[in-house]
């Protein structure tokens, strides 16, 4: 039996383009993730988020599931676009006042809100002067983020500044499978300073207009094993960690990129210089919490990928999720203690933890998600074990409340609690939903 501490938070999380839909309503702005999916060829089912699972008409439904699932917090990002527009400058009312009803909604049934900023859809208006490569996007960053905490300071006890910037700079910018599409490693390099740097000075202006509640990040960090022990191998995944992990916690915690990393893009003849004294304090500036968004580990050795030189490996006996995601529960604990001993993040919260299932419902209406009980409650159990050896976790917090969009794999792909039927837009809470709803309630897995 596993127990949870009476102040530990249970929640869930979602993102304002993976649900909203809206799209172009009540003066909300294009992002880039419109560009995207309205594009051609960019989403695997050639969908788009345009109506999405219609959350913006239909908030009050959903906030009331939560209060049924009994969470302590709820994870969501605010839509850059629907509050300006056009990235800076003019203001969109209607746009926050959907935020600020959401808000109070959510305090009405003592949930705490947890406000993510940039959780990817940056304002197209913005990406047509270069987006996240230009520097000018980080002073409307900080606009942006500015404004939102002097509206909802006093409401939002817990502020996110991106989510994932991994994602945003090697998999929108190098690996092109995420907006805005493109296929430059240095434009990834210099989108990845550049994240890095509107974190930093969004802190720094919490911090001077001395906002109520904690503000953090949250990185998508995985355990990478070697597929052997041959040196090269070991190289190989010292390199990939170096990419996929420590790139974001060095300049964090450690006020630097990481030397290895730089000599070895150097090396690839890439522009990237380390951080200078000035640029190192802005990023570096103490956190009040680090999220952690965990699904899997990476395998990896020597091989094909032109810059990193490893190729990833996936193991025949491992048992999978969708999207080949292998179920590693251990990695959970791996990535916890690690960060835990070689960072000393103040608070850790699992800012996201799940897995996609093709889910059906069954005859009787119920959607049996067996294998998604067993997912969570596993993490859930390593997790525990990480608090009793002293890591300070504080939160965990499942994605997703319902199934959404799932980026370039569109509606393909169910992470929900909730299964969403996106012909009817009827929500049907899962197995796992009332799964989840006992634990909260007995701060217990048996
Ligand atoms: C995260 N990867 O995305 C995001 O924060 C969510 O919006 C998303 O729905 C969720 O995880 C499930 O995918 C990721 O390829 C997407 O390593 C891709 C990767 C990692 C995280």
């Amino acid at each position: 039996m596993v127990i949870f501490p009476l102040h530990f938070i249970f929640g869930v999380a979602t993102a304002a383009y993976q649900i909203e839909g809206a799209w172009n309503e009540d003066g909300r702005g294009e992002s880039i993730w419109d560009r995207f999916a309205h594009s051609p060829g960019k989403i695997k089912d050639g969908t788009t988020a345009d109506v999405a699972c219609d959350h913006y008409h239909r908030f009050e439904e959903d906030i009331a599931f939560m209060k049924d699932l009994g969470i302590d917090a709820y994870r969501f990002s605010i839509s850059w676009p629907r509050v300006f527009p056009k990235g800076k400058g003019q203001v969109n009312e209607l746009g926050v006042n959907f935020y600020h009803r959401l808000i109070q909604k959510l305090k009405a049934v003592h949930i705490q809100p947890v406000a993510t900023l940039n959780h990817w859809d940056l304002p197209q208006t913005l990406q047509d002067k270069g987006g996240w490569e230009n520097r000018e996007t980080i002073d409307a960053f900080v606009e942006y983020a500015q404004f939102l905490f002097q509206v909802f300071g006093k409401d939002v006890p817990f502020w996110i500044t991106h989510n994932e910037p991994w994602v945003v700079a090697f998999l929108g910018h190098y690996e092109g499978r995420m907006a805005p599409g493109k296929d430059d490693f240095d434009s990834a390099l210099l989108v990845s300073r550049n994240l890095l740097l509107a974190h930093g000075l969004a802190i720094r202006n919490f911090r001077e207009g001395k906002v109520n509640g904690k503000i953090g990040i949250t990185l998508n960090l995985s355990p990478v094993h070697p597929a052997s022990d041959n040196k090269e191998d070991i190289e190989a995944t010292r390199r990939f960690d170096g990419y996929l992990n420590r790139w974001f916690l060095d300049p964090l915690y450690r006020r630097q990129f990481p030397d290895d990393m730089i000599d070895w893009y150097q090396r690839k003849g890439l522009n990237i210089t380390p951080l200078t004294h000035e640029e190192s304090k802005v990023v570096s500036q103490p956190l009040d919490f680090l999220g952690v968004n965990y699904y899997s580990r990476r395998i990896t050795k020597k091989g094909k990928e032109p810059i990193l030189e490893n190729d990833l490996v996936l193991p025949p006996e491992s048992e999978y999720a969708e999207m080949e995601w292998e179920v590693y529960p251990s990695g959970i604990y791996e990535i916890i203690k690690r960060v835990s001993e070689e960072y000393k993040p103040v608070e850790i919260y699992l800012t996201e933890n799940g897995i996609s299932i093709q889910d059906t419902i069954d005859e009787d209406g119920k959607v049996r998600d067996i294998k998604r009980i067993e997912y969570l409650r596993e993490h859930l159990k390593k997790i525990s074990q990480t608090m009793q050896e002293g890591c300070p976790v504080k939160g965990y917090f499942v994605w997703s409340l319902m199934d959404n969009f799932e980026w370039a794999h569109g509606f393909s792909q169910r992470f929900g609690l909730i299964y969403t039927d996106y012909q009817s837009l009827r929500r049907i809470p899962k197995e796992s939903f009332y799964w989840y709803q006992k634990v909260i309630q007995n701060r217990r897995i048996d």
